[in-house]
């Protein structure tokens, strides 16, 4: 079983779309694990996305994560990262397809609802960040 780190971010939890994508997670079949609320710091934020830093986008991206809380999730599954990043749909809500997350809930690139691992370092890596007893 493989783990993975989903995070849903401040412009999900403040429209009120955290219940709605909690329900899918499980009805998905993925085991929550681990599930806190958060407000994250300037320097966290910074050092969860640090691999972006060199990106035009990365100061509006720690903004935007510290804009309000976030639902931090690790999960549970068979290929729970591709399963998680695949009901999540594409970076760009606007390319994502039908019924994911993303389609459903994101507003744009950078308000995207929904963050997940991309791969298997980088899961356990920030599984690790905010569930170090998971680890
Ligand atoms: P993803 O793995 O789908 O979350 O996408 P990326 O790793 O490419 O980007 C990480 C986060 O950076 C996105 F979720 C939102 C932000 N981002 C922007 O704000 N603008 C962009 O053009 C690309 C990414």
């Amino acid at each position: 079983m493989e783990k993975t780190l989903a995070i849903i971010k401040p412009d999900a939890v403040k429209a009120k779309n955290s219940g709605k994508i909690i329900d899918r997670i499980e009805q998905e079949g993925f085991e929550i694990l681990g599930m806190k609320k958060i407000h994250l710091t300037k320097e966290q934020a910074e050092k969860f996305y640090a691999i972006h830093k060199e990106r035009p986008f990365f100061e509006s991206l720690v903004e935007f994560m510290t804009s309000g809380h976030v639902i931090v999730m690790a999960l549970q599954k068979d290929n729970a990262i591709k399963a998680w990043r695949d009901l999540m749909g594409a970076t760009d809500p606007n390319e994502a397809k039908e019924n994911t997350l993303r389609k459903l809930y994101g507003s744009n690139k950078g308000e995207n609802a929904t963050h997940g691992s991309d791969a298997l370092e980088t899961a356990a890596t920030e599984v690790k960040f905010f569930f170090p007893e998971l680890a």
